[in-house]
């Protein structure tokens, strides 16, 4: 079965066409990774609590809903991408909605398979442009090496998966979105836990800047201190 484009109650406009929003009202996540890694089986996974199995080769989807966290619902918006991310001329189309989809996004699912060490090792390119363009270590990445459930096929092992997402500072689990619901579940719950705490955070930085005396101007206190010298030399 295919999943149906624009029918679902949770897809939006894919990114290109969506309005950004105010900061703050929703959570924005992107799942990035090569080609056929399972990156739309697992936005759906967590959506529908359901594995289709067979998902239509996307240009990009949008989709949206509210989540339960911690007994607030959360807005979370969740942007399929598609899977080439070469760095090749042909490529640059795909390159540029990329690149417009990791400057929205406030957390990142990094998909890997491990039946595909080459998807593996896209991994560590992708995590570098990320990084470029949110230098705050805060941002959540969280690496995954999906399609677990299918180990006489894997080409990667899971402590190169480990290996690497310590080497990068993020999370790293194995996951199987046909066959554990669960896990697909709480790496989302978690980028959106992260992406809210990073909200909260940054609201109270903004308050506290604004009520917080600006120091004062350096030139100022100098100013001042060459008088008091000047006074106390006088009155030697
Ligand atoms: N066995 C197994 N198959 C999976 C798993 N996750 C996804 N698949 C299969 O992998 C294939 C690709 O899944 P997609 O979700 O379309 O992958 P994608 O990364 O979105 O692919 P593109 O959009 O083409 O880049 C499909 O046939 C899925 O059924 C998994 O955990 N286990
Ligand atoms: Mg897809």
């Amino acid at each position: 079965m295919r999943l149906p484009s624009m029918s679902q109650p949770f897809l939006l406009a894919p990114i290109a066409e969506c309005p950004p929003g105010p900061p703050g009202a929703q959570v924005r996540l992107a799942v990035l990774g090569a080609r056929g890694v399972g990156k739309s089986a697992v936005i759906v996974r967590f959506l529908t609590k359901r594995f289709i199995g067979d998902y239509e080769p996307n240009t990009g989807n949008l989709y949206s809903r509210l989540v339960h966290l911690d007994g607030d619902h959360v807005a979370v918006q969740i942007q399929d991408t598609p899977g080439c991310i070469q760095v090749q001329e042909d490529c640059v189309q795909v390159l540029d909605s990329l690149s417009r989809c990791v400057k929205w996004a406030e957390g990142f699912l990094l998909v890997y398979s491990i039946t595909d060490y080459s998807s593996y090792q896209s991994i560590q390119p992708l995590h570098q442009h990320i990084r470029k363009v949110h230098p705050d270590a805060r941002t959540p990445i969280i690496i995954v090496g999906n399609k677990a459930d299918l180990l006489h096929a894997r080409q990667v092992q899971a402590k190169e998966g480990l290996q690497l997402a310590n080497e990068l500072g993020s999370l790293f689990l194995e996951i199987s979105t046909s066959e554990d619901s669960q896990g697909v579940c709480d790496v989302f719950q978690y980028l959106c836990k992260e992406v809210s705490k990073l909200q909260h955070a940054g609201s109270t930085d903004r308050r506290r800047s604004s009520i917080i005396p600006r120091p004062k101007s350096p030139n100022m206190q100098d100013l001042k201190r060459r008088f008091k010298q000047a006074l106390s030399s006088k009155v030697k």
